[in-house]
Parts: structure tokens; sequence; C-alpha cells
């Protein structure tokens, strides 16, 4: 049988040009690698659930730690509300306490007033997903998680399937990757914890034991409790970003991203504890 890799090296040396061979090396390129990838997140530490800036900041804290972090995301461009800063005007603000965070994934910022700073939203939040990805997170784009894993009283997994099937309803079942850990940081909707809630019938750590929904605009108070709403809500489910202050009942903030990356970055040392305690 011919060696498609050797004869496309000759076909290039002899300069002809055997298009069906190219054209197989490629294919088998992107599959054999895509798969290789997917078989790498069967079993992982970390499943985050929703590449917006939470999600994304919490996947380069894990994987910077060492551990197997795979992000899911729904949409083909992972990013969530970064990228549109505030009603399109590309720019974000954000506060000096999260400067660290800046820093350590070396994005550019400009000195702006009374403690905070300005950010080119595209530039933040393309800057975000590269040094995720550089720093090992594997990131599924087009993937929905529709369900969890849920055994024993713990939250184990998800359950992911094509954005475009689930959105043409087909009848296709999911596949699954566990994890020792899934965050949910699906922005508004706290997807996940609803999921969790209404399927298993249990009670998650907030005041009513459900998903309470947020409430309207108080940037500076938002802020506040978006870190403190950070947590594992239900053994192996953790919270961070809008969804944790969607799940636990607390005021939106508008274009004002601090709360967001510093929400991923506790999320992230929560998770690694968690990781840590069931490695022993
Ligand atoms: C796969 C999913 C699923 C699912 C959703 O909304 P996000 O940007 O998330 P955060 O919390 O990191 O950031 C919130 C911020 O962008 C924001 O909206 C702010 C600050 N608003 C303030 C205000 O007043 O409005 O991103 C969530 C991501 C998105 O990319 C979704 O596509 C994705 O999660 N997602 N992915 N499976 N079931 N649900």
């Amino acid at each position: 049988m011919r060696d498609a890799s050797r004869s496309v090296k000759l076909d290039i040396l002899h300069g002809k040009s055997y298009h069906e061979v190219m054209e197989t090396l490629i294919t088998r390129g992107i599959v054999n690698s895509y798969f290789e990838k997917i078989n790498r997140s069967l079993q992982l530490d970390a499943a985050i659930v929703g590449g917006g800036p939470s999600g994304i900041v919490a996947a380069y804290y894990l994987a910077k730690a060492g551990h197997k972090v795979a992000l899911l995301d729904r949409k083909l461009a992972p990013g969530g509300g970064m990228w549109g800063g505030a009603m399109m005007f590309n720019e974000i603000v954000v506060q000096k306490d999260a400067q660290p965070i800046l820093d350590d994934l070396q994005l550019q910022y400009r000195d702006y007033e009374q403690g905070t700073c300005l950010l080119d939203s595209v530039h933040a939040t393309a800057g975000l997903l590269y040094r995720a990805t550089e720093a090992g997170a594997l990131i599924f784009n087009c993937y929905s998680v529709e369900d969890v894993v849920y055994k024993q009283g713990r939250v184990g997994g998800v359950v992911v399937n094509w954005t475009p099937v689930l959105l043409q309803h087909m009848h296709v079942d999911p596949l699954t990757f566990t994890a020792k850990t899934v965050l949910d940081a699906t922005g508004h909707d706290c997807e996940i914890a609803r999921t969790v809630a209404r399927k298993n019938g249990v009670s998650l750590c907030t005041q009513t034991g459900g998903v309470i929904g947020e409430m309207s605009m108080d940037a500076a108070e938002g802020e506040r409790t978006t870190i403190e709403n950070t947590k594992e809500i239900y053994p192996g489910l953790f919270v961070s970003g809008m969804a944790a202050n969607g799940v636990s009942g607390s005021f939106r903030m508008g274009p004002i991203f601090g709360g967001m990356l510093m929400s991923g970055k506790k999320a992230a040392e929560l998770m690694h504890a968690s990781i840590c305690a069931q490695q022993g």
C-alpha cells in the first residue's frame, strides 16, 4: 500500500501536484489531532462550562497549576460577553484590584480614573483565550453542555452535544467528559446550576436552595458580591462570574470586568483545592 505522507514528499520533490493525496493528508491531520484532544479530555480535573471572562481565567490558572482542563463553549467564538464591550463600544473598564490578573496574563491596559483602567475588549478577550490555551487548557467550541454526570450526590462531569445538533432539535445522544470538578461559568442564565437543581431535586448552597436569579444594576455591589458568591454550590459543582450572582440572587454590574476576572481566579483556587483533596 502507498504511504500517503511519503508520496506527498515525493510529489513535492518532483514538482507534481496530486490533489487527492494532499487532501487526504489535510483531513487525516485534523481528524487525528482533534480526536487526540478529545481522548485527552475524557477524564478531566476540571470541566469549565462557558468561555466568558470568568471561565477563561479559571481555565488559565488551573492549567498553569498543571491540571487537566477543558473549557466548553456553545459558540463558534468563545469569549462570552467581553468581545462587545458595552453596547458594542469595544472598550471595557477593569478596577485596579484585578490588575495582578491582567499582569499575569500580559494584557495591555491604560490607567483611567478612581482606581480603574481601560482595555480594548477585543485585545482583552483574544489575550485571555491565547494565554489559557498557551497554559495548556483545551477549548472545545461549538459544544453545548446539556447535562451533568451525577453520581452518589456529586457532580462528576459534563454531558456534551454539538450546538448545531441542539439548534436543529435533532434527537442525537450526547457524549460525556468526566471531571473531578465542574465550573458553571455560563453567565446570566446559570444553566448548569439550574439543570442540577431541576433534574435531581437537590438543594444548592444558596439562601433558597435553588437558583435565585440576578437583580438589577448596582455596579459596585455587583462586583463585590461576584467574588463572594464564587463558591462550590453543590459537591463537585462550582460557580463563577455572572452565574455566581445569578445563582445567589445578587446585582448585575454592567461593563466593568474586574469582578469576572477575580471570580475566575477564585474559582480556580477553590477547584485546585478540591482536586488536590480528591487526589489525596
Ligand atoms: C456551553 C455555554 C452554555 C452551555 C452558556 O456571559 P459570559 O461572558 O460569562 P461571565 O460570567 O464570565 O462574564 C459575564 C460578562 O460577560 C457579562 O455578561 C457581564 C459583566 N454583564 C454585566 C451586565 O450587567 O450585563 O459567557 C458565558 C459563556 C458564553 O460564551 C456562552 O456561549 C457559554 O458561556 N455558555 N457553553 N454550554 N450550556 N451556556
